[in-house]
């Protein structure tokens, strides 16, 4: 049995049976680090896969809660702290009702080899609930984020693991979470990241993944003598990540002209009006039906209205295309009207948005793809970047960081790109996502011996 069967058998028998999300995670990375197995023994006599792909701690709790008719409510919380041994433990959380084990485990584990990505010394975890924050009141939110963070506060601490936004959990749910460790602790310690700004959050990381996606998209093309200059690209999704890609998109020059939310999708020639999107998205928290009701040149298509099951913003002829909102959202369907239409390049904003059979398609028809471990790694450096304020006392401006957050996406392309020199592996940038990272954690965990 090669060690790739080897692993998923011990995969299945020690983690959840249904982990559908955490198995497709975990064999991209165990096919793609073949080549390097092959060249370091050292990785088999310690027994690196097998220890490295189990998490050091699964935490679940119950998270009770009054809503704001007084009646208790319970959820499901979780914090899976998957290694840290390149430092403590650091992810985001994310509040939605398809949260369970397995998908927090695909993203505590994608999360391992991003972090390591990123050459900051951080581990890997993530965390979350199935709590729905849509149609919740602002009073309903705090009282869920205080019961959710006095259901577990005691396993997190600012060198022991620290917590970040995701999907449902901004600037907002951000500050009631910090609050509640600070009620219950007495301290100030930086146990979170994507705070607001009163409470010591930094400059720029709002916008950090979404900026980081297109920083390392713009490395990657000039490097092959592109840009995305005057070209036009399509972006899924409309919130914390998609919204500032557009915003960067925009910046550069290029052409945004689509986005999407659960319910729907927009396709707007005219290029995304971006102040009347984060009116709708960011401050209404509305469906992006209003978009298309108030832009004459929008076109709406609700999800059930394009039959297939696949997201309409893919049928759309771009240059390049952003996938921004959530897991395995780019499928075959998709991935073939892009290839007909030419797509130049993929960059995953999303953590695991492209399906591996779709993957397999751009695989073969030598489109570009840019895995989300390296290309939306901006958001968790600059939570890096707001920890080390936080400790220092000592505050950036938006473009300090701006400058630091730029020369991370590109140090991350440039050791990709040095990867593939390395192993023969053309443009095969998943590989060297994984390979790199991989690299990195398996030696920290030689250093440290067998714990
Ligand atoms: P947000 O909650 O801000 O936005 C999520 C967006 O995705 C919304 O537009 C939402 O629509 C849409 N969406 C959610 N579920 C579905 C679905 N099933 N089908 C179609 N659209 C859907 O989250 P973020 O922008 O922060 O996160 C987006 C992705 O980026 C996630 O995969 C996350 O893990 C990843 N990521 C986030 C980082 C960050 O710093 N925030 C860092 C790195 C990765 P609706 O408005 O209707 O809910
Ligand atoms: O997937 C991710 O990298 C994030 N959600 C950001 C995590 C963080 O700790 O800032």
């Amino acid at each position: 049995m090669n060690y790739i069967d080897k692993a998923m058998k011990r995969a299945t028998e020690t983690n959840c049976k249904e982990g559908a999300n955490f198995f497709q995670a975990l064999k991209e990375v165990l096919v793609s680090i073949e080549p390097l197995i092959q060249n370091h023994p050292e990785y088999e006599y310690h027994n690196i896969i097998e220890r490295i792909i189990s998490p050091n701690r699964e935490i679940r709790f119950k998270v009770e809660w009054l809503d704001d008719k007084n009646n208790i409510r319970v959820n499901n919380g979780y914090r899976i702290q998957f290694n840290n041994a390149l430092g403590p433990y650091k992810g985001g959380v994310r509040f939605h009702p398809s949260v369970n084990t397995d998908i927090l485990k695909f993203l505590a584990f994608e999360q391992i080899f991003k972090n390591a990505l990123t050459g900051l010394h951080i581990g890997g975890a993530k965390g979350g609930a199935d709590f729905d924050p849509k149609g919740k009141s602002d009073n309903e939110i705090m009282k869920f984020c205080q019961s959710f963070m006095s259901a577990f506060y005691n396993s997190i601490g600012s060198d022991i693991d620290v917590l970040g936004g995701d999907m449902g959990v901004g600037e907002r749910e951000v500050g009631y979470l910090f609050g509640q460790y600070k009620l219950l602790t007495n301290s100030y310690d930086s146990i979170i990241t994507s705070k607001p700004l009163s409470l010591g959050g930094s400059l720029g990381r709002t916008e950090a993944t979404g900026y980081g996606l297109i920083y390392f998209t713009e490395t990657l093309l000039q490097d092959q003598n592109e840009t995305l200059k005057g070209k036009i690209c399509a972006v899924s999704g409309s919130g914390n990540v998609a919204i500032h890609a557009i915003e960067k998109l925009y910046d550069l020059g290029a052409i945004p002209v689509t986005c999407s939310d659960s319910r729907g999708a927009i396709h707007d020639s005219n290029g995304i009006d971006l102040a009347l999107l984060k009116k709708i998205k960011l401050e209404r928290r509305a469906s992006l039906e209003y978009y298309a009701l108030e832009r004459k040149s929008a076109v709406y298509v609700k999800n059930d209205a394009f039959s297939n099951g696949s997201n309409y913003v893919w049928q759309i002829p771009c240059f390049a295309a952003f996938p921004c909102a959530t897991q395995n959202e780019l499928d075959i369907i998709g991935a073939q009207a892009l290839i007909s239409n030419n797509v130049k390049i993929i960059a995953e904003g999303a953590n695991m948005p492209t399906v591996p059979e779709a993957i397999d398609l751009f695989v073969k028809n030598k489109i570009i793809f840019a895995p989300a471990k390296a290309a939306n790694a901006g958001g968790v450096a600059v939570s890096v970047l707001e920890m080390g304020q936080n400790n220092s006392l000592n505050y950036f401006s938006f473009e300090e960081v701006d400058q630091k957050l730029q020369n991370i996406m590109s140090n991350i392309y440039h050791h990709m790109k040095k990867t593939c020199e390395e192993y023969d592996l053309g443009t095969d940038f998943i590989a060297a996502a994984n390979i790199l990272g991989f690299k990195r954690v398996a030696n920290a965990m030689i250093a440290q011996g067998v714990l």
